[in-house]
């Protein structure tokens, strides 16, 4: 690596020369699919964002500059040429790099990252903060054209374009979400590419674009010699007009020169915002990435040579796949139902609901904020729908099924992708009902009974494979608020509630040999509660014992206290909660998360005898007194 090994921070890479850029940009790129091979990660998405990091590190005085990245799930490059190339073979491992941005892994990542839509505001605000310092730094958002359709996004570029803030937004426009990017504005994009007049822009000064320096002076020259409205590489484009933005494009992505140039020309104006307008490749330079861009967008390891996944052969199907047939099953039996998800089809594993259903199944984009009716969204993308769940569909008690993906921790993703909250989200909104199942089995029986439920209702599942349950037998309609008692006896009670129910059997079984019986309780539903047993399990056993994958406030272990205390059983029964405390929980492997928050078979083990030998001490002391 005749370059990057010499690159520790973005300082190195702009003592090069210019025509150093392309290099660098290849062996950047290599590095990036040597270590995916290795450990996997974004690939695609990385690939195709290579130049415009480098360029982006080039043209900037970086860190006084502000580079804002939009998910930063593409900004592997970055991350490279910022003084982490070492450590990107720990991205999202437990201790190791984060998968997207973070402010305190390094001063170049602005602004954390993980969740869409999000950069334009950040930078926004950044840019507004520089001018009321009185300072002159340039403020820059990188987002991709999918992205950029969320209506965060959208909110801040009416805001800018109002205000005229001088702010550069570097649109990174692959045509792609994860899946095709869908939407007007990605029609819009489309048609500006094909517009004439930036055609004719491009034959007549794209040869100049690459001719650094002086560039600017040529462009302003050979913009004089094209007869339509393009006027110094700033060309006005119709809804970047009306909202007030300049626009320069567009620029081949992967031309570095090219970028470049683009960037400076963007850092030349003044009097407002400026849209650089690049054209990328997801996956470029990697013959397989390239030609399945939608698989590629992120890949576990692989085979450099052969481009083949490496894959281990599951036990047990996933929950994501479990839900996608089953959705097929339901729609095939009520015509009346349809699918939505939010730009993440195979994801959700509405990816084969669209191929046999395709004209009752809506990709609404990165628009978690307007689907409806069964909508297939992760756990954690629903937070930011909040107020539409509860003002467009509980309290119009619209019959919608929420199907909540990787609810509970998800590993390598970290922080921003944990669905650690939606419990406790759904738990306070009128009309809701909120389950669990407690295997891929149960899951299908939830989502048959969710979609017979006239009203609102919600449903978790974990990342990951099944359990190895019957998915063969036809699902069947569950008596909504009740819960199984799975196990009986002894004076302990551990209600456990969807993937914490099979580590909760285990811990019994383990608490068994050591001669303490327990009652367990598959809760399947926090709402509403199976207040009948859990009021008689509190009259009649010593201990209650609450396990959930989801953080402790507001949660399951929260609504069974509410419980009882709202009949007066508070001081009756000692309650243990478990679940997720009150902290940030990294990424890494969610085996060694879900054990350091004791949310194992083990964990559960171990909590419940020790609670049991902290009531038998209290026993015998109080024994003790009373002589
Ligand atoms: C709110 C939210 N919804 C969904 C996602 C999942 N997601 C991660 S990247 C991505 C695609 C983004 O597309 P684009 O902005 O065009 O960037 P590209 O990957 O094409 O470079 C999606 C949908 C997310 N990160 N945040």
């Amino acid at each position: 690596m005749e370059f990057l090994n010499h690159i520790n921070s973005p300082a190195d890479l702009r003592r090069l020369k210019g025509e150093d850029l392309v290099g660098v940009s290849g062996e950047v790129r290599q590095y990036i699919l040597e270590t995916m091979a290795r450990v996997g990660g974004h690939t695609g998405a990385s690939l195709g964002a290579v130049e415009l990091a480098v360029a982006l590190h080039y043209a900037f005085d970086t860190p006084r500059d502000r580079i804002v990245w939009d998910v930063g799930h593409q900004a592997y490059a970055h991350k490279i040429l910022t003084g982490r190339r070492e450590a990107l073979l720990t991205i999202k491992q437990y201790g190791g790099l984060s998968g997207f941005l973070k402010r305190e892994e390094s001063e170049f990542d602005t602004f954390g990252a993980g969740h869409a839509s999000t950069s334009l505001s950040a930078a926004l605000g950044m840019a507004i903060a520089r001018d009321r310092r009185g300072d002159s730094n340039h403020v820059v958002a990188v987002i991709g054209d999918a992205s950029l359709a969320g209506g965060m996004a959208m909110e801040a570029i009416n805001q800018a374009g109002h205000l005229k803030t001088r702010l550069i937004v570097l649109l990174n426009d692959n045509e792609m979400s994860i899946a095709p990017a869908v939407g007007a504005l990605t029609g819009y994009l489309n048609r500006l590419k094909e517009a004439q007049g930036y055609h004719r822009f491009k034959d007549d000064v794209g040869d100049a674009l690459l001719s650094i320096p002086a560039l600017g002076e040529r462009l302003h020259h050979a913009a004089k010699t094209v007869t339509d409205a393009i006027a110094a590489a700033v060309l006005p484009g119709a809804l970047v007009n009306e909202l007030g933005f300049k626009y320069i494009g567009y620029v081949d992505g992967h031309n570095p020169l090219a970028l470049v140039a683009a960037l400076r020309e963007a850092q030349k104006i003044k009097d407002g915002p400026v849209i650089v307008h690049a054209l990328t490749t997801k996956g470029k330079g990697y013959e397989t990435a390239e030609k399945n861009y939608y698989k590629w967008h992120a890949t576990g390891p692989f085979d450099l040579k052969t481009g083949n996944l490496i894959k281990s052969t599951p036990s047990a199907p996933s929950y994501t796949s479990v839900f996608g047939k089953t959705m097929c099953e339901l729609m095939e039996k009520d015509p009346r139902i349809v699918a939505l998800t939010a730009a993440m089809p195979d994801g959700t594993g509405v990816d084969i609901v669209i191929e046999k259903f395709p004209e009752r199944t809506f990709d609404v984009g990165i628009a978690e904020q307007h689907a409806k009716p069964v909508a297939a969204i992760y756990s954690t993308f629903l937070q930011r729908a909040f107020d539409q769940v509860m003002h467009d569909v509980c309290i119009q008690n619209l019959d919608v099924t929420f199907a909540l993906d990787r609810a509970g921790i998800v590993g390598g993703d970290g922080p921003t992708h944990h669905g650690l909250l939606d419990i406790a989200y759904l738990r306070p909104m009128p009309n809701m009902i909120v389950m669990a199942p407690k295997d891929e089995g149960e899951l299908r029986d939830m989502m048959h009974t969710a979609i017979q439920h006239n009203g609102p209702a919600a449903i978790r599942y974990p990342r990951g494979n099944g359990i190895g349950a019957d998915i063969k037998r036809d699902p069947v309609k569950l008596e909504i608020g009740k819960a199984v008692v799975l196990r009986d006896g002894g004076e302990v009670a551990i209600l456990a509630y969807g993937s914490m129910v099979q580590p909760s059997v285990e811990a019994a079984d383990h608490l068994a040999k050591d001669g303490i019986e327990t009652c367990v309780v598959n809760a399947r539903f926090v709402k509403p509660l199976d207040s009948g047993l859990i009021l008689a399990l509190a009259r009649t056993r010593r201990l209650i014992v609450t396990v959930e994958e989801a953080y402790l406030a507001g949660g399951f272990g929260s609504a069974v206290m509410e419980l009882l205390e709202e009949n007066g059983l508070q001081d009756k029964v000692k309650i243990v909660r478990m679940g997720v405390p009150d902290r940030l929980v990294t990424h890494g492997d969610p085996k060694l998360l879900l054990a350091k928050y004791g949310l194992d078979a083990d964990g559960i083990y171990t909590r419940v005898r020790e609670s049991v030998e902290v009531l038998d001490d209290k026993r015998t002391t109080w024994q003790k007194v009373r002589g």
